[in-house]
């Protein structure tokens, strides 16, 4: 389901972040030691291969709501941006955090002059954050960023669950 706002097209799909050939960035819901995990991360570092995780190691820790960059070595896309969101209840604010990553990932990409970002539902795994207020706070985010991204011109929004696509596509619906 697209939305077009502007210049800027916004998208969700229900599939894996590790298989999203046509995107020139896609973000990792990361830890902070930048390290295989579960979930998003572990499928990313999967199919990239071992060089994603000897890339990132001189780079960690990273902080929650701060957002790396690297390259993506077996992954049909060019960069991987990694992300640590915060985690529910124990990181503070976790709402200024989580938008923190949004934003940051957002702003990196335009630096790189990529023009196209996948976003994974940062936080809201293994990091238990409740999906409906990630969601929103990932929109709200992203349209106050747009009007300053230069670059970046289609974002999308990859969703694992069904019932998480369709919180996404009821939300892009509603945007004006
Ligand atoms: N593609 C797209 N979305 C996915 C995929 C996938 N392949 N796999 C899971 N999701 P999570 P977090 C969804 O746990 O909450 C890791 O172990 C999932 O359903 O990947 O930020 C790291 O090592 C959920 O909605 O990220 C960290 O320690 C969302 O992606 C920690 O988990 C995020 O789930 C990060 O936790």
């Amino acid at each position: 389901m697209k939305k077009q706002l502007g210049e800027m097209t916004l998208e969700a799909v229900h599939g894996d972040i590790a298989n999203q050939p046509d995107m020139k960035a896609i973000v990792n819901a990361a830890n902070a030691e930048l390290m295989p995990g579960g979930g998003v991360a572990g499928a990313i570092h999967r199919a990239a291969g071992p060089g994603l995780a000897e890339e990132c190691r001189p780079m960690a820790p990273i902080e929650p709501g701060e957002a790396v960059i690297s390259g993506a070595h077996q992954l049909p896309n060019t960069y991987v941006i990694h992300c640590l969101g915060p985690v529910y209840g124990m990181d503070k604010p976790e709402n200024k955090l989580l938008a923190e990553c949004y934003r940051n990932a957002l702003q990196l990409a335009d630096e790189k002059q990529i023009d196209s970002v996948a976003f994974p539902a940062i936080s809201t795994g293994a990091f238990g954050y409740p999906f409906d207020a990630a969601t929103d706070i990932a929109l709200q985010t992203i349209l106050e960023v747009i009007p300053d991204l230069k670059v970046v011109r289609h974002i999308r929004f990859v969703l694992f669950g069904e019932e998480d696509f369709e919180v996404y596509v009821g939300r892009l619906r509603r945007l004006k």
